[in-house]
Order: C-alpha cells, then sequence, then structure tokens
C-alpha cells in the first residue's frame, strides 16, 4: 500500500478506524485485492511506477455519511478522491490524480430521487449511471428521452461534472449544460444547495439554474472544491419522429462554405443537433503513401491532385450528417430546408438516411445504428481500443480533445498540424477522429491514443500527447477535458496574464477546501502544501 505524501501512518490509520465507524467495516477497504479494483484500467502509466494508485477507498451510502467522511479527512489531512462510478475510462477511470489519495466511492448513492415529466428533468445521486436512469424512464412508462454519451455504464453527474457530451439536441447534449442544481459537500465541510436549492422548501430546484446571486455551479466541474451529492438533470421529452440525411461534397475547398452551412443550421434552431463530419477520401487515401503525403502537405498542386482523385473515384471529400427530432411534417422541411442551403454547393449531393417515429418498438430499438442519437445508452462506440484479444493488444484508450472554432479553415489546419506530429512520433497508437459538434461554435478534436500492455509504447504515447498539446496552444487551441496524467501540462497552457486563471483557482481552492482533501491535483488545481512540488 502506497501513503499518500506528508501523511503519517498513524493518521491514516486512525482515518481509517473513523471512517469504518461511519459506513461499516464492509465498506472500507484496505485489502490489495479490493484497492486493486480503483486502478485505471486504461491508464497510460499502467504497471510502471508512476501509475496513479489509491491507498484505500471509503464507499458512503448519503450525504451525511459523505460529510462525516470529509470531516475526518480534515481532521487527519487524508486526501480523499471522490468518484461517482469510476467509468470515466480514457480520461482516468477511477484512479486518483495524487497516487495515495483515498477513494471515495460514491456507488451506493445510487438513487433516482424524481423524474418529473411535465417539466422534464431528474433528481439523481452520484452512482446513477445512464443504463440505470434509461432503464427506469422506460419502465416507468414516461415519455422521456436521456441524453447519453459513448460510455453508457458512466455516471449521469460524473459526466457531466467533467463536461462529458452525448448525441441529442441541445442543451441536453452538453450535460454540464443540462444540468440544474447541485448538493455539495464542499471541502470544509458544509452542505450547499446552489441555485434555487438554497431556498429551504423551494420548488423549483430543478428548473431555474441560477438561483440568486453569483452562479457557482461551475466552480464544482472539472475541479476539486467538494464532492457532489445530488443534482439536477434536464430531459427531453419523447419527440414524434427523427430524421438523417447525409451531405457529401467533393473539393477539398468545400468544407469551408459546408462548415459555415453547419452554423448556420444549428445557431438558427433549423438543427438543433450535433452533426457528423467526415472525410471519406481520407479513408480512400489511408493504403496509399502518395496520396496521404499529399493530404499533408496542403500545397495548391497537391489539393488539385486530390480534388481530380475525388471526381475520378466519385469519394466524397467530406459529408456530413444532419439529424432532426421533432414532428414529421416539421423534421421532413427542415431537412428539405437545409438540403436547399447546401445546394450551393456546386455538385453537392444529398442521400436520405433513417426515419422513425416514436416511441420504438423492441425490435426497432434492436436495428438502430447509432442508439447514443436515440438516447439509447449502449457500450458499442466505447468499446473501440478496449481489451480486446486482436493485434495490437490494446487495452484502452486516452483522449487528446482540444477546441478547435468551428470554420472549415481550423479543420483543414488542425487536421495538418496534429496528423504532422503524429507522423514525427509514430501514428500507429493513435486515431484522429474527424471533427466532431459537440457543441454549437467549435468543433471538439479527438485524437485516441491505443494504451497498450508496452512501457515503450505508452510512454511514446506520453511524450505525443505532451507534444500535441503544446502545439495545440501554439495554435491557439486547448483542451476540454484531459486524462488524470496530463492535467497540469493542459492546464499550463491556459496560461493569460501570468496564469492568472489558475492562481483564481487556486484563492478559491484555499478557501472552499482549506486543507487541499479533495481530489488534489485534479484539472491542475493543487492544494497549497503540494504546489510546489
Ligand atoms: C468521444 C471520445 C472522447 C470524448 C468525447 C467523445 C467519442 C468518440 C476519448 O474522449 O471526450 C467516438
Amino acid at each position: 500500500m502506497i501513503l499518500p505524501r506528508g501523511v503519517r501512518q498513524t493518521d491514516f490509520d486512525s482515518a481509517i478506524a473513523r471512517w469504518r465507524e461511519i459506513v461499516g467495516e464492509e465498506w472500507v477497504f484496505t485489502s490489495d485485492a479490493d484497492v486493486a479494483l480503483y486502478r485505471d484500467a486504461y491508464s497510460p502509466l499502467w504497471n510502471e511506477p508512476e501509475e496513479k494508485v489509491a491507498s484505500a477507498a471509503v464507499a458512503p451510502d448519503s450525504a451525511e455519511q459523505v460529510q462525516a467522511i470529509v470531516a475526518v479527512a480534515n481532521e487527519f489531512r487524508v486526501p480523499l478522491y471522490p468518484i461517482s462510478t469510476g467509468r470515466n475510462l480514457g480520461y482516468g477511470g477511477a484512479a486518483p490524480v495524487l497516487s495515495g489519495s483515498v477513494v471515495l466511492d460514491l456507488k451506493r448513492m445510487n438513487r433516482i430521487l424524481e423524474v418529473d415529466e411535465r417539466n422534464s428533468y431528474a433528481l439523481v445521486e452520484p452512482g446513477v449511471s445512464y443504463f440505470d436512469l434509461y432503464r427506469h424512464i422506460q419502465d416507468s412508462g414516461l415519455k422521456l428521452w436521456i441524453d447519453c454519451p459513448d460510455p453508457g455504464w458512466g455516471s449521469v453527474i460524473g459526466n457531466a461534472l467533467d463536461h462529458g457530451v452525448g448525441y441529442t439536441m441541445n442543451p441536453y447534449r452538453d450535460h454540464f449544460d443540462a444540468h440544474c442544481g447541485l448538493e455539495v459537500v464542499t471541502g470544509a465541510g458544509d452542505l450547499v444547495r446552489t441555485g434555487m436549492g438554497a431556498l429551504p422548501g423551494s420548488t423549483t430546484w430543478q428548473h431555474f439554474k441560477y438561483g440568486y446571486g453569483p452562479y457557482v455551479d461551475g466552480m464544482f466541474s472539472q475541479s476539486n472544491l467538494g464532492v457532489v451529492t445530488k443534482m439536477g438533470i434536464w430531459l427531453m421529452p419523447e419527440p414524434e419522429a427523427y430524421i438523417d440525411g447525409t451531405v457529401e461534397v467533393f473539393r477539398h475547398d468545400d468544407v469551408i462554405p459546408l462548415v459555415d452551412h453547419m452554423n448556420y443550421v444549428m445557431n438558427t434552431g433549423l438543427q438543433n443537433a450535433g452533426t457528423n463530419l467526415q472525410s471519406p477520401i481520407r479513408f480512400a487515401a489511408a493504403q496509399d503513401p502518395d496520396l496521404r503525403a499529399a493530404l499533408a502537405s496542403g500545397d495548391a498542386a497537391d489539393i488539385a491532385r486530390l480534388d481530380a482523385f475525388a471526381g475520378e473515384r466519385d469519394v466524397p471529400f467530406y459529408s456530413n450528417i444532419f439529424k432532426f427530432y421533432g414532428p414529421e411534417e416539421v423534421v421532413r422541411a427542415q431537412w428539405e430546408s437545409t438540403k436547399r442551403r447546401l445546394s450551393s454547393i456546386p455538385g453537392a449531393r444529398f442521400r436520405d438516411g433513417a426515419f422513425y417515429r416514436f416511441p420504438l418498438t423492441e425490435a426497432e430499438k434492436a436495428g438502430v445504428r447509432d442508439p447514443q442519437d436515440l438516447g439509447i445508452p449502449t457500450l458499442a462506440t466505447f468499446s473501440i481500443g478496449a481489451r480486446s484479444n486482436f493485434a495490437p493488444a490494446t487495452r484502452g484508450h486516452v483522449g487528446f480533445s482540444p477546441v478547435i472554432p468551428m470554420t472549415g479553415e481550423a479543420v483543414i489546419e488542425s487536421q495538418r498540424v496534429f496528423q504532422q506530429v503524429l507522423q514525427e512520433f509514430g501514428t500507429d497508437t493513435a486515431l484522429l477522429v474527424f471533427p466532431q459538434s459537440f457543441h454549437p461554435r467549435t468543433f471538439v478534436i479527438l485524437c485516441m491514443f491505443y494504451v497498450m500492455p508496452d512501457v515503450q509504447m505508452n510512454q511514446a504515447v506520453r511524450r505525443t500527447f505532451r507534444r500535441l498539446v503544446e502545439v495545440a496552444a501554439e495554435h491557439g487551441w486547448g483542451e476540454y477535458r484531459t486524462h488524470t496524467e496530463f492535467m497540469d501540462d493542459c492546464a499550463a497552457a491556459y496560461a493569460f496574464n501570468d496564469n492568472a486563471l489558475l492562481r483564481l483557482h487556486e484563492t478559491i481552492k484555499d478557501a472552499v477546501d482549506p486543507n487541499g482533501v479533495i481530489a488534489a491535483g485534479r484539472y491542475g488545481i493543487w492544494p497549497r502544501h503540494l504546489r510546489d512540488a
């Protein structure tokens, strides 16, 4: 077992004993076998001395128990690392940022406290997964949809707090944007309700986000100031129908008007969902070193050659899927209107896609290609690069996920810049996913690095990742979220005015969690006593 830095064995043992009194013997975990379950199965440091590991875990059943546990942590200065379902794989899983921290495992707090169909929201505890909430809604026959990320076993609260994203409409697909009201045990041990929850007997806690005075909810996302024990989440009333369609364009520069049209349809609400931009020519070129070099170069002669290739082979340079949710006559008209706008791009072609009326039958559900688009949780996409018996024997992935502006120019530039870094450092261990429109006005680039049971390959992944963070920052791009191993690197890029934002985060940290007992190091924020190390 590894003790947290600066904590004496006697203090650690005293804290463990007190926690046993609070939650019961069986909910404090100290054996090697139990603690090993909190390792990050996708760690890019797997089996290296620096791998981030917990010292123990404690699993409370209520907010009152969380408060008592945090009080003991303060008394003995033992660092805690709260997790919800612990499934944030690709970004750190259940393992702490600071080795030796005690995992505060909230999985037992898995109550769905309320689901309201008329105002379309739920109030949940941290252990509630997307599968849990989906099943509850289905079993209750409620006409509501959840919005889920790819890992359906993830926590509704944990995902929102990490700024996770999904695939239906605004604001639901931006999970923190869709939350409404928090209950938090602060690092100092206070129990706070934000927004309207501060008003005793409030009837609008899950309805109205702002409450009264400064809006503090953001302080509890991607941070370490407290432990969120309840959260409201807005749900989408089941729409009558869904339709999608694909546009295909055939020249390199067509991505510029294509993305401008995407902005228009999103920001006017003509299409209120995420879209799916792809570059089919990149798949066609993958096997041809000459074409790959041409894609990377960006000079006029190469672009002309690629345009000719796309034309001859009839392979689109870019394609995009537009998705619409609503009454049948409305979504059909929205798709027609979108086609009319996009036909201003010479040679643009259109393909009608899926059409569904809700509720789906069980048979229809089984045939849906992208269940997450319809708010149906699954693990299918998430399992890309998961532990496998295939060669190479990947054991997971970590995501490099910078944000770029939603312009065609930024799409072209980011592909060129990141491909170049990957080629220099070894492309074999990374999958550069095309820009994804999880939010309006920006794309998230997803570069998935495969984590291997191979120390040297993982070290190369880490080197490449760190170089990508630097190169992104040189271009004005920063990460929307990151793995625990890279939290300091990504934070360092947000350096305006001598790191004024990080200094503000630290000032708040010192005030709200003065002993630094919650999630030390998360998102680059360290408690005072560990700041210089
Ligand atoms: C995905 C992956 C992410 C993320 C958001 C979405 C989906 C990939 C690895 O990180 O942050 C298909």
